[in-house]
């Protein structure tokens, strides 16, 4: 329980750390000219389109080929059910990303998920294509592999499993490890860019476990992400 209990103060903390630069607001809400702050698009729209130029102004808000070459921080937070139980569990990820091209990017990151029965920690990896758009649709491939244990109970085996004194005492319970896990996954999602260095993501990933198909699920996540050139 102790073990859970650091797995998901440190996660959250990871995950969440990135989210104090979002205490700004978007950039370019009054101005179609949306990432003036990076070099390399303010150097394509320094003269920007002229008042009357509607295509030139939708061009301007949408174009986010600048991000070829960024590098970047995520911390994400999702729902899933890996575990034996197939109960819902909390999850938490956090790693590194960069954009190869303007569309095509992939990740290395680590992954923990508990609920009250269950836990998981592992590695992850994963790539994926968008639109080069400030809000950008896209498709990924991924892979979790890491390993799962569970409670279940112990009051019967005439061990004092929890340490507490008591042996067997009502509810006793002790940790079993259930072994390695893995899954790979389809998914799809959307990106948004809030600033032309913080990007916040929403998805769905079909998890196709190494438990059989009676143990595949559905991820929801969402992550935040922090990049550099
Ligand atoms: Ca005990
Ligand atoms: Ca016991």
């Amino acid at each position: 329980m102790c073990c859970r209990i650091v797995i998901l103060v440190v996660g959250t903390w990871l995950a969440l750390s990135p989210a104090i630069s979002l205490a700004q607001l978007p950039d370019g809400l009054t101005k179609s000219r949306w990432a003036m702050d990076d070099p390399i698009y303010s150097e394509k729209y320094g003269d920007g389109a002229g008042k009357l130029d509607l295509p030139g102004k939708v061009k301007q808000a949408a174009d986010a080929r600048f991000v070829e070459g960024l590098f970047g921080w995520y911390g994400a937070a999702g729902i899933s059910s890996l575990g034996k139980n197939g109960n819902a569990m909390g999850t938490l990820e956090a790693g590194a990303t960069g954009y190869w091209t303007s569309y095509f990017t992939n990740r290395f990151g680590l992954i923990a998920a508990v609920n009250d029965q269950d836990s998981y920690i592992g590695g992850e990896t994963g790539l994926r294509l968008q639109t080069p758009t400030r809000l950008a649709p896209f498709v990924g491939l991924g892979l979790f592999a890491g390993y799962a244990d569970s409670e279940e109970l112990a009051d019967n085996d005439d061990i004092d499993n929890d340490e507490d004194g008591h042996i067997d005492e009502w509810g006793e319970e002790k940790t079993r490890f259930d072994g390695v896990l893995a899954a790979i996954y389809p998914e799809a999602g959307v990106h948004f860019w809030w600033t032309p260095r913080l990007r916040l993501s929403a998805y769905a990933r079909q998890m196709i476990t190494t438990e059989g198909r009676d143990s595949d699920t559905v991820y929801f996540g969402g992550t935040i992400g922090v990049f550099s050139r």
